[in-house]
C-alpha cells in the first residue's frame, strides 16, 4: 500500500508504466533490421551472460495480455518506444509494413483499453546500417532521424497522446561513446563529444519533422540526477560542477537555453564538431513537455588522475538498489524544483523511476517515497503532470542482461508467465476505479 492517494497529485495527473522496444519486444523476424544492440550483445563480455533481446518478454506476440495488465492496474497511460529498425530496417529508405502493422495494433489496443499512448521514437536501438556510417558521430543523423520521425508522425501521430524524440541523450552519447558501457561501446572522447552534440541536433530535427506532420504534444526525455559535491572542499566543488554539467546541464542548457555549459565547451573544444554553435537554434526548438527520468544522485570528488574532466564519483551512505544505486528520493524533489526554476515552466512528467530489486517490499517503499517527493515538488511550484513506473515488466536491462529486475510485474523468462508483484498491487490499490 502507498501512503499517498491519487488526489494528492491534482485532477488530471497521469499515472502510467513504461517500457522500451528492445527491452521487451523480441519478435525479430517479420522484416525487422539489425540494431546496434543485437551486435553489441552478441560480442563477448559486453553483456552479462551474453544475454540479448531476441525473445526478451515476447511482447511482440503477447502485447494484448500486457495492455490488459496495464489497464487492470488502473493506469491511465503506457509509455513505449518504436523500434527504428522494425519500421525502417536499413535506417533510411524502405519501410517494413509488418512493423507499421505491429505498432498500429499496439496503439489501437491502447486506445481500445482507454490508455493514453506516450511514444518515444528512439530508445537506443539504432539500425546497424546507420552505425556503419558513424551513427551518432555523423552529423547526417539529423536527416536520418528526421526521416524516421516524419514516418512515425505521419503514420501514428494522430493517435499518440504525447511523443518524445529521444530517450536519455546522456546514455546515447556519454554512456555509449565515452564510458563504453552501452552500444556501440566506444571509449573515445571525440566520439563522445560528437554524439553529445548530434543527439540533440537530431532531436531538434525530429521535432521539426514531427510538427511538419501535424504531431502535437512533442517533448524529449532526459535522464537527470541530483548532482552534489562529495565534500565541501573547493576541489570537490569544481568536480561537482563538471559532473553536473556532464549529466544535467549539457542537456537542459542545450534544449532550453540553446547553450552548453562553458566548462564543457572548453574541455571538449578539440573534439566537438566544428561550428556546433550554429546548430543551437535547432537543438533548442520549442517543446510542449519535458520527461524526467530519475534514479539516483551523483556525488563527485576531485580526481587529478583523470584527464579532461578531473572527477571521480563516490557512493553515498544511503540504502542502495541491487545494482548499487543509492536511493535518494529528496533528490527528485530538488531536481524538479531546479528544472522548473532554472530551465522551463513546461509540464514535467516523471517518465521513469523505479528500482532494480528482487525484494518487492523495498520497491513499494521506493515508489511511495518518490511519489511523495513529486507531491512536495508540486507544492513548490513544479508543474509535474504525470508519473510512469519503470518498468511494467522485468525486462532486458542492457549490459546487465536479464539479471536485473525493474518490473512491477514479474516475468518468468522460461514460460513468459507474467505475475503482478506487490508494487503493481500498490499502484492498483491507489488507482483503481478512479480513472
Ligand atoms: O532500463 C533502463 C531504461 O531503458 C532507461 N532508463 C533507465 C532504466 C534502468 O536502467
Amino acid at each position: 500500500m502507498f501512503s499517498v492517494s491519487r488526489q494528492d497529485f491534482g485532477p488530471n495527473f497521469v499515472f502510467g508504466t513504461a517500457t522500451s522496444a528492445y527491452q521487451i519486444e523480441g519478435g525479430q523476424g517479420d522484416g525487422r533490421g539489425s540494431s546496434i544492440w543485437d551486435t553489441f550483445a552478441a560480442t563477448p563480455r559486453n553483456v552479462k551472460n551474453a544475454d540479448g533481446g531476441a525473445i526478451a518478454c515476447d511482447h511482440y506476440n503477447r502485447w494484448p495480455e500486457d495492455l490488459d495488465i496495464i489497464r487492470d492496474g488502473g493506469f491511465d497511460a503506457y509509455r513505449f518506444s518504436f523500434a527504428w529498425p522494425r519500421l525502417i530496417p536499413e535506417g533510411t529508405g524502405a519501410v517494413n509494413q509488418a512493423g507499421l502493422d505491429f505498432y498500429d495494433r499496439l496503439i489501437d489496443g491502447m486506445l481500445a483499453r482507454g490508455l493514453k499512448p506516450f511514444a518515444t521514437l528512439y530508445h537506443w536501438d539504432l539500425p546497424s546500417t546507420l552505425q556503419d556510417k558513424g551513427g551518432w558521430m555523423n552529423r547526417d543523423i539529423g536527416n536520418w532521424f528526421a526521416e524516421y520521425a516524419a514516418l512515425s508522425g505521419r503514420h501514428f501521430g494522430d493517435r499518440l497522446h504525447a511523443t518524445a524524440t529521444i530517450n536519455e541523450p546522456w546514455c546515447v552519447a556519454f554512456l555509449s561513446h565515452f564510458l563504453g558501457i552501452h552500444a556501440p561501446g566506444y571509449r573515445d572522447v571525440r566520439a563522445a563529444a560528437r554524439a553529445m552534440h548530434h543527439v540533440l541536433f537530431a532531436h531538434g530535427h525530429g521535432v521539426d519533422a514531427l510538427r511538419a506532420e501535424g504531431v502535437k504534444n512533442v517533448g524529449i526525455v532526459l535522464n537527470l540526477e541530483k548532482s552534489e559535491p562529495a565534500t565541501e572542499s573547493a576541489e570537490d566543488q569544481i568536480a561537482f560542477d563538471y559532473g553536473d554539467a556532464l549529466f544535467n546541464r549539457w542537456y537542459l542548457g542545450g534544449v532550453f537555453k540553446g547553450q552548453y555549459p562553458e566548462v564543457l565547451t572548453k574541455a571538449l573544444a578539440p573534439y566537438l564538431p566544428k561550428d556546433f554553435e550554429r546548430d543551437m537554434d535547432v537543438v533548442s526548438r520549442p517543446l510542449d513537455w519535458l520527461g524526467v527520468n530519475y534514479y539516483t544522485r551523483g556525488l563527485y570528488k576531485h580526481d587529478p588522475n583523470v584527464p579532461i574532466f578531473p572527477i571521480g564519483q563516490v557512493k553515498g551512505p544511503r540504502e542502495k538498489n541491487d545494482l548499487g544505486w543509492e536511493i535518494y528520493p529528496e533528490g527528485l524533489e530538488a531536481l524538479l524544483v531546479r528544472v522548473s526554476n532554472e530551465y522551463t515552466k513546461l509540464p514535467l512528467y516523471i517518465t521513469e523511476t523505479g528500482m532494480s530489486e528482487t525484494d518487492d517490499t523495498r520497491r513499494v517503499a521506493f515508489y511511495d517515497e518518490h511519489l511523495k517527493a513529486v507531491a512536495r515538488a508540486q507544492g513548490q511550484g513544479a508543474d509535474v503532470r504525470g508519473f510512469f513506473a519503470w518498468s511494467l515488466l522485468d525486462n532486458y536491462e542492457w549490459a546487465e542482461g536479464y539479471t536485473s529486475r525493474f518490473g512491477i510485474v514479474h516475468v518468468d523468462y522460461e514460460t513468459q508467465l507474467r505475475t503482478p508483484k506487490g508494487s503493481y498491487r500498490a499502484f492498483q490499490g491507489m488507482l483503481h476505479n478512479t480513472r
